[in-house]
């Protein structure tokens, strides 16, 4: 079972629930936390809850692709996982080090330490919405996208959902100075997030969503990759831990794991480019990106 956001028509925020059957059902909260929340309060999951509002009522006579995605949850705060997967930590070392293997890094000793990496990646204002613009930096010439999953928080920390998280990065500016980690990771339209959110309890095996990139130019798909959450070197709930551990959180706050799909090295998003981040389970979060001159 999915949440989703969409404007009915075309001024009012809804939230409805998407079911397995690509079926819509309008939900009587406005705010994916206000939907967990009530039914902490009824003491029902929230898939119970969201069942009975299904049960008593119709699917709404549209498809689920003619609707005006908005982000799932406005998550006051989006925070981010780095060199959790392996590819990552290749990717991270060949910018700082220009391919040299025979040094050690940053990159390596956060991936075998102890503690995650963790850092603060977007605010509600920042954070696009499925089909929104994405921008780029106008003072970056490598620019990527990083399909990653995202964690739905409680403000205790429990994992209510999962959804799909874009971390846009600048590869030169953090290959430059690893200090330089918050602009080559936060800018306007730097991080989206979405399709749907799914719901926790629908979900098996969070270590077994398949996550697929592509990014494509003129119409003509030019970079795709696949990974799974299974290569992850960490747990989630450590990766929470670290995040709580002396920190207040927002309800809803959003965590996203990590990249494991890196481009080609000689690769760089360009206006105009199209970035779709597919989890199965979950959806397909696209994106167009433009230059901030062209957007602004
Ligand atoms: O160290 C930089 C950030 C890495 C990152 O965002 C990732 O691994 O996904
Ligand atoms: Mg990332």
């Amino acid at each position: 079972m999915r949440i989703i956001r969409f404007l009915q028509e075309g001024s009012e925020p809804v939230l409805a629930a998407l079911t397995d059957q690509s079926e819509v059902y309008l939900l009587g909260q406005t705010d994916f936390m206000e939907l967990v929340r009530e039914a902490e309060v009824r003491q029902r999951t929230t898939l119970e809850l969201v069942q009975e509002t299904i049960a008593a009522s119709e699917p709404l006579a549209v498809k689920a692709e003619e609707l005006e995605l908005l982000v799932p949850l406005e998550a006051a705060e989006v925070w981010a996982c780095g060199v959790t997967y392996e590819r990552s930590r290749d990717a991270r070392n060949y910018e700082a080090t220009g391919g040299r293997l025979d040094t050690t890094t940053f990159y390596d000793k956060v991936y075998d330490a102890e503690r995650p990496e963790i850092f603060f990646k977007s605010t509600a204002a920042r954070t696009v919405a499925p089909d929104r613009d994405l921008y780029l930096r106008s003072d970056s010439n490598w620019q990527i996208p990083e399909p990653e999953l995202g964690l739905v928080l409680s403000r205790d920390g429990r994992v209510v959902g999962y959804t799909i998280g874009n971390d846009m990065s600048c590869r030169d500016i953090e290959g430059e100075n690893p200090l330089y980690l918050p602009q080559a990771k936060m800018w306007k339209g730097s991080c989206s997030i979405g399709p749907a959110i799914r719901l926790a309890e629908t979900v098996e095996d969070p270590y077994a969503f398949q996550i697929v990139c592509r990014i494509f130019r003129d119409g003509e798909k030019v970079v795709e990759g696949s990974a799974s959450t299974g290569q992850l070197k960490r747990r989630f709930d450590e990766l929470v831990a670290y995040l709580l551990r002396d920190n207040t959180i927002f309800d809803g706050t959003v965590l996203l794991t990590g990249t494991c799909i890196v481009p080609p090295d000689d690769f760089t998003l360009a206006d105009g480019d199209r970035i779709e981040i597919e989890i199965g389970g979950i959806g397909v979060l696209a994106n167009p990106v433009r230059s901030q001159a062209k957007g602004s």
